[in-house]
């Protein structure tokens, strides 16, 4: 038996099955959530993101309760940042680039304390992580292969940050035949006008990229697909 659920999202209603969908938490790592880390050493107010952590909790535990597939994401390059390339390492003028050493070990770097998904969030046994040396999740990762595995057809994303790593990973899933959905509440950018930005393009257009919805809306649906 599956467990259909359907909501009000915008352009237009959101339905998909548990069993069928995943929900991706894209780089909720402490290098871009805390002080000390590569999103601080950007120049950036990291009490934005942090504030959608309750939001991002709540999703989280019902749908792990629900039984449903979780999918965590790291952005992370190896200790020896042969996946990093020049271009991305040298751009700008961070007070710390990608493999520096910071407050919270190496910057961006795969076993680092900072590049670990922070603690209200952390990754339960069986759930799926997957260290990303780009911005979106399919590039260079299993990602594709693991989901395929399941049979997963649908993609509930929530993480940061909205304009580049989410809205990136949203657009490969889409070029990779998933239809996805962006819960609005549960992903923030350090750059607010980014984020209103972000969720008018994805359902631009009859949902170019696909649909956006309050995290209540899921959890109303949800709450609702476990009486029936
Ligand atoms: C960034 C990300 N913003 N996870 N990474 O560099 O969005």
């Amino acid at each position: 038996m599956t467990r259909k659920l359907q909501f009000d999202a915008q352009p237009f209603g959101f339905e998909c099955e548990v069993e069928r969908t995943a929900l991706v938490i894209i780089d909720m790592q402490r290098d871009f959530i805390e002080p000390g880390g590569f999103g601080e050493s950007l120049g950036n107010d990291v009490a934005l993101l942090a504030a959608i952590v309750p939001a991002c909790q709540a999703v989280l535990t019902a749908w792990r309760q629900a039984g449903g597939l979780v999918v965590h994401t790291r952005e992370s390059h190896r200790p020896d940042l042969a996946d990093c390339p020049p271009a991305k390492r040298n751009r700008g003028n961070p007070l710390l680039r990608i493999g520096d050493l910071g407050p919270m070990g190496r910057i961006l770097v795969q076993g680092e304390p900072g590049n670990q998904i922070i603690d209200a969030l952390k990754p339960a046994a069986l759930e799926i992580v997957i260290d990303k040396p780009g911005k979106g999740a399919f590039y260079a990762t299993p990602l594709q292969a693991r989901l395929q595995e399941r049979a997963i057809r649908k993609l509930l994303f929530m993480g940061v940050t909205t304009e580049v790593c989410v809205q990136t990973s949203m657009r490969e899933a889409n070029d990779r035949g998933y239809d996805c959905l962006l819960l609005e509440d549960c992903t923030e950018s350090y750059f607010p006008r980014f984020k209103t930005a972000t969720l008018e393009m994805v359902r631009a257009q009859g949902g170019i990229v696909g649909w956006t919805a309050p995290s209540a809306h899921l959890l109303a649906a949800m709450g609702k697909a476990q009486n029936a």
